[in-house]
């Protein structure tokens, strides 16, 4: 709806802590290189930051296996660091929120060492157990890393459930007293000051009763069991008991992780009068050029498709709920590289992209190093790569047979570690990251890339980051403004249209290395255009063309 909210009048910045700024020089980015560069931030104008997890963590899956959801981990800092953090944030006007990760533990959490000790433990039903099948694990289910999604442990000669790697054991969400256990913690980081959670995989809590094989399984072979762990049907119950006994009464933020959801779905999660949350990071754009096969099943990108997704997600959020709008983060490839051309038109392609984005309906996120134009990155050997899901699936795809160059073109395309090459900001060694040897080594366009470079250049793709944050401030129209798909036919340019009272605007963005035809933007200002164009009307687009035209209905 159009109740205003701070959190839908907001740009979040997401931070990948590893991957930010070393500020002790021992290769790994931490929280006190965070506290540097905050005037970076406040200077691009962000109003959020959503920090990746800092929790202690032994790093099977780069803090998305927590072993305590109290401590922060050593290679980031101390408590004292990341107080100093929350204190500096908010003396600058800047707010904090944290990510969740609470469908799975690290195998190293307490809970789960007490789980697995006995099976009469009182922490026992914390997890997922189950006997096996024969010899074989409970039930077909793959994990989101590769192999089977359950794990024998000798010691009670039972199998726990892992939808994605081993060392992180799903919780069993059917035990209230875990419950009860995850909102003290949630209110326990609140009550030290932070301003919202990102909720990772938050529709994976609530599984099928019996946990059913998928049926479609081929014998004796691994499936999905999607369809049997997303959206389950104790899920809202437990969003609304969690709204209840955490976030009720406190004015923060909540955005849940959720693949698979739909945009049906979609609203009964974040309509404000169900009580659950304000907005989901929903996946489908992002799966468009994925095949049937998954994420490592390559499609071509095609824009009419894009198009189709974004506005059906806008239309099917405009009167209840609200939307994320997100073209990257720590699991996608970079959007230049992904949906515009990291080559020739580079600037063109990321800026028009930016404005496509920031221009629709809901709250823009902003991923570290995308306001720079950073790249995917080719590594030659897999020795570089770093990430789980992309090891194991290599392995995996090694063992059965298939070449590694095969291999390597998947991954340059869709892996994760695109993402998380350090941020590149400036032009000395290791892009200005550290001192020390990467955690994972620098993508080597950062002597063209870097913050440096664009924070000295008016023009550069920064002070279009910029633009698009400070607009949102000025014109109630771009936050709260209707949404209108218009120019349907074209097959390369995505153009809509924003209202809100005698205010609209009009958005076309071109999707082409080549000129358009004619297109008609309408009589107005130019809010933002990234040609310098003074004037909209009868217009060619130039390849990768955006611009925004202000006009006033009578
Ligand atoms: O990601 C959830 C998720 O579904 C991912 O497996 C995603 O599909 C994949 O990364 C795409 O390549 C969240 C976190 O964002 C991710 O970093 C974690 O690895 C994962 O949960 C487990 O906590
Ligand atoms: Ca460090």
């Amino acid at each position: 709806g159009n109740t205003r909210r701070w959190w839908k009048e907001s740009v979040v910045y997401q931070i990948y802590p590893r991957s930010f700024n070393d500020s002790n020089q021992d290769g790994i980015g931490d929280i006190p290189g965070i506290t540097e560069k905050l005037d970076y931030l406040k200077k691009l104008g962000v109003d959020v930051i959503w920090l990746s997890p800092v929790y202690d963590s032994p790093n099977d899956d780069n803090g998305y296996d927590i072993r305590s959801y109290s401590k922060i981990m050593d290679e980031f800092g101390t408590m004292e660091d990341w107080e100093m953090l929350l204190q500096e944030m908010h003396k600058r006007g800047l707010k904090l929120v944290m990510d969740l990760v609470v469908n799975h533990t690290s195998d190293e959490h307490a809970w789960f060492a007490e789980s697995r000790s006995s099976d009469d433990n009182p922490y026992r039903d914390y997890y997922i157990w189950r006997e096996g099948k024969q010899d074989a694990p409970p039930n077909n289910w793959e994990s989101n890393f590769s192999g089977s999604a359950w794990e024998y442990d000798e010691k009670t000669g039972e199998y726990y459930l892992h939808l994605f790697s081993k060392k992180q054991p799903d919780l069993n969400w059917e035990n209230e007293s875990l419950r009860k256990d995850v909102y003290s913690m949630m209110n326990m980081w609140l009550d030290k000051g932070v301003d919202g959670f990102r909720m990772d995989v938050i529709n994976f809590l609530s599984k099928e009763p019996g946990l059913p094989d998928n049926p479609d399984a081929a014998p004796g072979q691994l499936a999905s069991g999607a369809e049997f762990f997303m959206n389950g049907p104790r899920m809202h119950e437990f969003l609304q008991e969690m709204h209840e006994e955490v976030m009720a009464g406190r004015d923060i933020m909540t955005v849940g992780e959720m693949p698979g959801v739909d945009e049906v779905q979609a609203v009964d999660y974040t309509a404000e009068e169900r009580r659950e949350l304000n907005m989901v990071f929903q996946f489908e754009h992002v799966d468009l050029d994925s095949g049937p096969e998954g994420k490592w099943d390559l499609l071509p990108f095609n824009m009419p498709t894009l198009r189709e997704n974004l506005s059906k997600w806008q239309y099917a959020l405009m009167d209840k709920g609200w939307n994320s709008l997100y073209l990257n983060n720590h699991d996608q490839p970079r959007l230049v590289s992904r949906f515009g051309d990291d080559q020739t038109y580079w600037f063109q392609s990321a800026s028009m992209l930016a404005i496509m984005l920031h221009m629709m309906r809901g709250t823009p996120y902003i991923y570290q190093g995308e306001e720079l134009g950073m790249t995917n990155v080719r590594f030659d050997s897999i020795e570089a790569y770093e990430d789980i899901e992309t090891l194991n699936m290599y392995q995996e795809k090694r063992a059965a047979g298939v070449s590694h160059e095969a291999l390597m073109e998947k991954i340059y395309v869709k892996g994760r570690d695109n993402a998380r090459t350090p941020m590149q900001w400036d032009d000395t060694t290791n892009a200005g990251f550290t001192e020390g040897t990467p955690w994972l080594a620098v993508n080597p366009n950062y002597s063209r890339i870097n913050a440096a470079k664009a924070l000295a250049d008016p023009d550069s793709l920064f002070y279009v980051y910029q633009k698009l944050i400070q607009l949102r401030k000025e014109y109630d129209v771009i936050v709260y403004g209707d949404f209108e798909l218009i120019h349907k036919e074209s097959d390369t340019i995505f153009a809509y249209k924003r209202c809100l009272d005698d205010h609209q605007l009009t958005v076309f963005c071109s999707f082409s290395d080549q000129e358009s035809e004619p297109v008609d933007t309408g009589e107005g200002t130019i809010l933002i255009s990234n040609y310098k164009r003074d004037a909209g009307g009868r217009i060619t687009l130039q390849p990768y063309e955006a611009v925004v035209v202000l006009s006033h209905r009578s």
